[in-house]
């Protein structure tokens, strides 16, 4: 059988199936970018290969997936750190006009190539640790020009890295100054123009909002998800990071691809999202760096089922994080979740969570060939390490 590249001598980590789908002598066969063979050797077909790749014994597992950032966006609130540092809370500086407004200012100030420029050092951060697909959001920009020019830079990051670049319209990230007093008016602009508009431009993969006291309600954010479903648009949800809106059930209901963050997140809302199949979605960055105490309740959604996805919600506010292997060892250690639940959330899981379960997240022969091929002994060592890239090699749709 004929194949464009092949790799052999390999430990496989499939991710395939519920657990790390492991293959101890392994190799892959690709053509046209997508995986024509995955699986042992011994029961390989006799492949005639374009190029023979040895790996001498290395792991390969899928190529990552970081299902949950706010790549693109200006400036850095590192000052807003240091107030923090001093004791300020998040709620108050935000309350006092920093926080996500202060990072709207630098974002409509930036023109669309100075957005990709800045993205583009915390995109190759990612890369460089063998993330092959990344969502960005908007939600920076907060008007209709400002949000597609967002979306168009998060668009074109993916033409100018080999990375595969799933688009979030974020509108309803936080009230732009401009709306002070009038949430309804600002939803309503969203509904009808700014959010229509970017989707029928191409720009938008998903909608999502930040249900919180210091975002939006729960109402607001149902007209948010009804103006999406009329778009033929899946919706995700920034949901019970602060407090307990009941934001998973509301998404869970509406059919949402994950739930986001879920610190406050209760037991019915658990249910909600066991049955509708929501992903949840845990970011162990925002929860470390603001230093959060509430932990996600990891005991009540491993019992019901709900699948669980980590993610570096990259964001210069919460979460200026750039390692999707740190926010893994992140998710063990702060989270205590299992080595297997780490790799399954930044493959199989983050597919899941961004819709692309047919596409990508596992090693299995029709999807993208997306590999991240590594330099250790056990898969374990992913998780456990902290500051060491034991990356080998990156492979992108067969390439
Ligand atoms: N949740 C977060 O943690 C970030 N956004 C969100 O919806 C914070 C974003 C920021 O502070 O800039
Ligand atoms: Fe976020």
């Amino acid at each position: 059988m004929r194949c464009d590249r092949l790799w052999k001598d390999a430990r496989l980590a499939t991710m395939a199936g519920d657990a790390l789908g492991i293959v101890e002598q392994g190799v892959i066969a690709a053509a046209d970018g997508r995986i024509l063979y995955a699986g042992a050797t011994d029961d390989a077909p006799r492949f005639e290969a374009v190029e023979m790749i040895g790996c001498d014994g290395r792991w390969i597992t899928p190529g990552l997936i970081d299902c949950h950032t706010h790549l693109v966006h200006a400036g850095d609130r590192a000052h807003e750190f240091e107030l923090r540092l001093a004791g300020a809370s998040y709620e108050e500086i935000a309350r006092a006009g920093g926080g996500i407004v202060s990072t709207m200012k630098a974002t409509r100030a930036a023109s669309e190539a100075a957005l990709i420029d800045s993205a583009l050092p915390r995109l190759d951060a990612l890369i460089a640790e063998g993330v092959t697909t990344v969502e960005v959001k908007s939600g920076y920009g907060l008007t209709h020009e400002d949000e597609l020019k967002m979306l168009r830079a998060a668009r074109a990051l993916g033409e100018v890295r080999p990375v595969r670049v799933c688009t979030t319209f974020l509108g309803a990230h936080a009230l732009p100054p401009e709306y002070t007093g009038d949430a309804d008016g600002y939803i309503a602009a969203l509904c009808d123009d700014m959010l229509p508009a970017a989707a029928k431009a191409g720009l938008v993969d998903a909608v999502d909002a930040f249900c919180e006291g210091i975002g939006f309600s729960a109402a607001q954010t149902a007209r948010m998800f009804d103006a999406a479903r009329r778009l033929g648009l899946p919706v995700k949800l920034h949901a019970e990071q602060l407090s307990n809106l009941h934001g998973a059930r509301l998404a869970a209901e509406s059919g949402a691809l994950s739930a986001d963050h879920l610190e406050h997140l209760d037991a019915d809302g658990i249910a909600a999202m066991a049955r509708a199949g929501t992903v949840a979605t845990l970011l162990p960055g925002a929860f470390y760096f603001t230093r959060e105490t509430k932990r996600p309740p990891v005991d009540g959604l491993r019992a019901a089922g709900v699948p669980i996805a980590i993610a570096t919600d990259c964001n210069p506010g919460t979460s200026p994080l750039t390692s999707l292997l740190l926010a893994m060892n992140m998710g063990a250690t702060l989270f205590r979740l299992t080595v297997e639940e780490c790799l399954a959330g930044v493959t199989r899981n983050a597919a899941r969570a961004l819709g692309l379960s047919r596409e990508v997240g596992t090693i299995e022969v029709g999807k993208s060939c997306d590999l991240a091929i590594w330099n250790v002994e056990r898969p374990a060592e992913l998780v456990y390490r902290m500051g060491l890239n034991p990356l080998h090699a990156r492979i992108w749709k067969g390439l």
